[in-house]
């Protein structure tokens, strides 16, 4: 039977997702992501999110005994803190999932008198092992890349700190031979592939003309990316084209991640991470190895999870700061994913949703759920400003700045929708 429905006034549709809440936002089509996308699932079809299930996860990599475990733990235990509502689990001892911190949600839930409010969220995974030598099995060795080919984006942890209790594998913090100790891991890791898949491609003919084009595409940005490899540099540096990025993207390169390095400072240097000599050397390694920096104390975060919410702050005054560090690193890592949100948001309650950028408003829909996107008619939007500034979403119509979009509608950040659909 066809019914015309909106998400938030329709909770017995909403209703099949809650018994995994915990994941469900995570659960959807990124098929631009480059993740774990084409490892034996379905092919990627761009945007598809019916089709298409992975997780949005960010893999915290980096040499032993430079902080991994401790930021992960401060990012979990914060995230449990930071949101009653919100069921954040720790899924395996090494996998939590954490909410993206965004001041948007309170204002439109407190707008629309909602009973709660649910942020977006990231799936953090700490994965231990990476020792010099790991692509030719030495430590964990292929374990670990195999763990990291399934991440969509890294944080290297990069040890700035210095104290002579913690050992440091090397024997010195120099964070510039631990990047290149793991860039040069990964960069080994994908040669080696890429050698095979040329090999392959080699004897391949083609079935048709247009998988030839595709394994010609595919070719030529393995070679290029092969140059680059050679040297040293990772596969994200090299320009190829969107057609041979989707040709190579089954591959899931190491090099072609997103990577944000995270310098790891001490307790002193957190108001001003700039100072330390270690903390300038990696900014100019994360420009020239095209990834982002975000500074961060992991023991001082790692404390703060320990502390009453009324000390945390006389803390934080007193180390010369005035938030945590881990609301940046969890933005950033959203960001460098090049992800958007949109919401909606209803007196059930109201939500972030996370999309890819360039999502369509039946791709966006159906990241809610598959029937949004099959039955998708119309939506009804309004920039998050405009729905602030109207106070409604109903003063909002009145005012004229709630627009009706049709399926080609690109979702702009920080759009407030409502979705018409037939099921
Ligand atoms: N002084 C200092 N010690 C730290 C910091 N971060 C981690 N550590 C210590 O370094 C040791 C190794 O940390 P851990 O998180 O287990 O490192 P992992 O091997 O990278 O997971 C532990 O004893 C931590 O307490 C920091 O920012 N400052
Ligand atoms: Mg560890």
């Amino acid at each position: 039977m066809a019914r015309i429905g909106c998400t938030h006034l329709m909770p017995s549709l909403l209703s099949p997702l809650k018994h995994h809440t915990s994941h469900c936002q995570l659960m959807f089509g990124l098929a631009g992501v480059g993740g774990t996308v084409g490892f034996g699932r379905a092919k990627a079809r761009p945007f598809s999110s019916s089709r298409i299930c992975m997780s949005l996860k960010a893999g915290i990599v980096g040499l032993p005994n430079v902080g991994k475990s401790t930021l992960f733990n401060a990012v979990v235990e914060n995230g449990k803190a930071q949101a009653a509502n919100f069921p954040f689990c720790t899924i395996e001892p090494n996998v939590g999932i954490v909410a993206v911190p965004d001041p948007r949600l309170n204002v439109l839930s407190d707008l629309s008198k909602s009973q709660r409010a649910v942020p977006a969220s990231i799936e953090f995974v700490d994965i231990a092992g990476l020792v010099k030598g790991a692509s030719q099995g030495e430590g964990l060795g292929n374990k670990f890349l195999s763990h990291i080919r399934e991440v969509d984006s890294l944080l290297q942890v990069v040890r700035c700190f210095e104290d002579n209790d913690v050992i440091h594998v090397n024997g010195k913090v120099d964070p510039r031979s631990d990047i290149d100790v793991i860039n040069l891991e990964l960069v080994f890791s994908d040669l080696d592939q890429i050698e095979k898949r040329l090999d392959k491609l080699k004897k391949s003919k083609g079935r048709d003309s247009q998988s030839k084009v595709k394994e010609d595409a595919e070719r030529s940005a393995l070679e290029k990316i092969k140059i680059a490899l050679l040297d040293g540099k990772p596969a994200r540096s090299v320009t190829i084209t969107d057609f041979e990025k989707e040709a190579v993207k089954h591959l899931c390169l190491l090099t072609m991640k997103p990577i944000i390095y995270v310098a790891n400072v001490a307790e002193s240097e957190v108001a001003d991470p700039g100072s330390n000599p270690h903390v300038k050397e990696v900014m100019g390694l994360a420009s020239e190895l095209q990834s982002g920096l975000v500074t961060v104390s992991a023991q001082v975060e790692s404390e703060l999870t320990e502390l009453p919410s009324e000390e945390r702050t006389e803390y934080l005054q007193s180390l010369g700061v005035s938030e945590s560090g881990l609301g940046n690193l969890i933005r950033a890592t959203y960001s460098l994913l090049g992800l958007r949100t949109y919401f909606t948001s209803g007196e059930k309650e109201t939500k972030a949703w996370t999309i890819l950028a360039g999502m369509t408003a039946p791709q966006a829909a159906g990241v809610i759920h598959s029937d949004f996107e099959k039955g998708f008619i119309r939506a009804e939007t309004v920039a998050y400003d405009d729905f602030v500034a109207a106070g409604s979403l109903a003063a909002a119509r009145e005012k004229g700045v709630l627009r009706s979009e049709g399926k080609e509608y690109i979702v702009q950040e920080g759009d407030v929708m409502l979705f018409r659909f037939n099921v």
